[in-house]
């Protein structure tokens, strides 16, 4: 990462752990506001978004803001940018189910530097910047060492908000599912890609994935030993929508295989 910006981890930790306030506010999450098909906005993701943008532009005045729920038009992508998403698994949050995260990726100027999890319901903090390892609670991570899909746990995602893709995505899930151990389907990009670090999942694939769903955690699976890629192996581009195979590095192209027939 580009060294001149100065990021204090201390810093970034501390500003993300405040948000946990705004997760546990009952009123806060039953504020929704439908946005299209399965895709809402509450005043948690609101209240997020609002606190990290002030938070941030205050101690990186040079670095850009880019938030899911703002309008991100007249970035500039040669400079450096925050990807942020306050709420990953709003649909969690408005069915209690206590699966939400906060995602921050920094993108500085010319790659992902940085990246930062934080799943408020279990007080776990994820961390990696390029070169240094991936982190969870101050602890490093690696991922697991399963070299089969038959010996893996999946997790799918759905891409609810595009229903006229469920065939594919289901077909692409029972293949996989008949190959592994079992599926998984949790409903935040970031934390399913978190679990891939940690050796908690062994691999996630879902379509139609935008920057902000998976800035933060690219890094910490590629800083604990797993691999990121688009559905053809070509590598994630962070300015636009992604389908993505995640895993530990032994099952990717086992998943492959499955997911592009
Ligand atoms: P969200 O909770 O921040 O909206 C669930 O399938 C995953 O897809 C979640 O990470 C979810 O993020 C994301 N998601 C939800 N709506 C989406 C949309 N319209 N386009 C792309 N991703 C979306
Ligand atoms: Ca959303
Ligand atoms: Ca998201
Ligand atoms: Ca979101």
């Amino acid at each position: 990462m580009d060294k001149e910006l100065h990021i204090d981890r201390k810093e970034i930790e501390e500003l993300v752990l405040y948000t946990r306030r705004f997760f546990n506010d009952q009123r806060l999450a039953s504020d929704v506001r439908s946005k299209g098909p399965a895709d809402y906005v509450t005043q948690v993701d609101i209240q997020v978004q609002k606190w990290l943008k002030e938070k941030l532009e205050e101690k990186y005045p040079r670095i850009q803001f880019m938030g899911e729920e703002k309008d991100n038009s007249g970035l500039d992508f040669n400079r450096p940018v925050w990807i942020v998403d306050p709420v990953d698994g709003t649909t969690n949050l408005l069915h209690d189910y206590k699966q939400s995260a906060v995602s921050i990726g920094l993108w500085d100027g010319k790659r992902i530097g940085l990246g930062a999890v934080y799943l408020p319901f279990l007080n776990e903090f994820f961390w990696a910047v390029e070169g240094e390892g991936a982190f969870l609670n101050g602890s490093r991570i690696r991922v697991s060492n399963n070299k089969t899909l038959e010996a893996s746990l999946i997790a799918i995602g759905t891409s609810p908000y595009y229903k006229e893709n469920a065939e594919r995505i289901f077909d692409m899930s029972r293949r996989i599912f008949m190959k592994c151990q079992d599926i998984r389907r949790g409903g935040s990009a970031a934390i399913d890609m978190v679990y891939v670090a940690c050796g908690r999942l062994d691999g996630y694939f879902e379509m139609n994935l935008n920057p902000w769903d998976y800035s933060g955690a690219y890094l910490i699976v590629k800083e604990a030993g797993g691999m990121v890629a688009e559905f053809d192996g070509s590598p994630v581009q962070f300015h636009k929508k992604s389908h993505l195979i995640v895993s530990n590095g032994h099952i990717w192209h086992e998943m492959q295989k499955e997911i592009c027939i």
